[in-house]
């Protein structure tokens, strides 16, 4: 206790979403009863991710989070977030993935960065094309932990950004433009949102420049090989056992994931 201010648990705290993940059962919001901050919902973030890491997963990326309007308004949060990724989250592109794991996914279409460096905490990355090897289309699979998949913004942190598993396209060099690229996001063929890169904070490379700034105020660097999720071009939409998803970007190709 600090006065009358109780400093919330961490670690208890990241073990009550850790298990909400594991039997994939949602539970009440957090953060308003613990007091949580965006400063410590980060810090219930780490320790969260590092049960997994001790349960032998390891780091392969960073997510950005709510970098759209349509995600900012869908979610009632208006701040940029960012996440961690672990190999286990990653599926193969035009794989399947078995939905009785995941509370209430949700599925997005992203643009993917690989970096070919580590940027320097705090480094503005003028020149993108140093520190990006390749550009992907990309899906994000999301399950929020919280029930009714409503949050607060330290909520939503805490619970890691509500990161659930990723799919990454066929690779390609970084192409001259990004910032307004047609997205599709098609569900059994069908086209159920469109969007264009330039939702994705106005270009998605700008994206990047968030990930190294805002994972460098908590100490994490981003590392060389990693994949860096630029955020969602449209909202998510409800994904569902037999569902097959696609992303279209144009110019940069297609990722895709079945539901089982
Ligand atoms: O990747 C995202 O933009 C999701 C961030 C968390 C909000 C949500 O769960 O929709
Ligand atoms: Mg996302």
């Amino acid at each position: 206790m600090i006065g009358e201010v109780r400093l919330p648990d961490v670690e208890q705290l990241a073990g009550r979403l850790f298990e909400a993940a594991e039997a994939a059962t949602a539970i009440p919001r957090i953060a308003a009863a613990a007091g949580l901050d965006p400063a410590a919902a980060y810090a219930v973030q780490e320790a969260l991710v590092e049960r997994r890491l001790t349960r032998g997963e390891r780091l392969v990326g960073l997510k950005m989070g709510l970098t759209s309007r349509a995600k900012m308004a869908q979610v009632g949060v208006d701040e940029v977030i960012w996440g961690r990724l672990t190999d286990a989250m990653r599926f193969d592109d035009g794989g399947s993935v078995d939905l009785s794991r995941y509370i209430h996914p949700r599925v997005e279409p992203e643009i993917a960065f690989l970096l070919s460096r580590s940027p320097e905490p705090d480094e503005p990355v003028g020149d993108f094309a140093s520190a990006v090897r390749a550009v992907a289309p990309a899906l994000e699979l999301i399950d929020s932990r919280y029930e009714g998949f409503a949050f607060s913004l330290p909520d939503v942190i805490a619970d890691n950004t509500s990161a659930a598993g990723f799919v990454v396209g066929p690779w390609r060099p970084v192409p001259a433009g990004l910032d307004n690229l047609g997205v599709l996001l098609e569900v059994g063929g069908r086209v159920t949102q469109t969007g264009s890169t330039a939702a994705i904070l106005g270009d998605p490379r700008r994206a990047l420049d968030a990930a190294v700034r805002l994972a460098g105020r908590r100490g994490a660097r981003l590392e060389e090989g990693w994949v860096v999720l630029a955020g969602a071009a449209t909202a998510a939409v409800p994904f569902r056992p037999g569902d097959h998803v696609r992303a279209v970007v144009e110019g940069l190709g297609t990722a895709s994931l079945r539901a089982l």
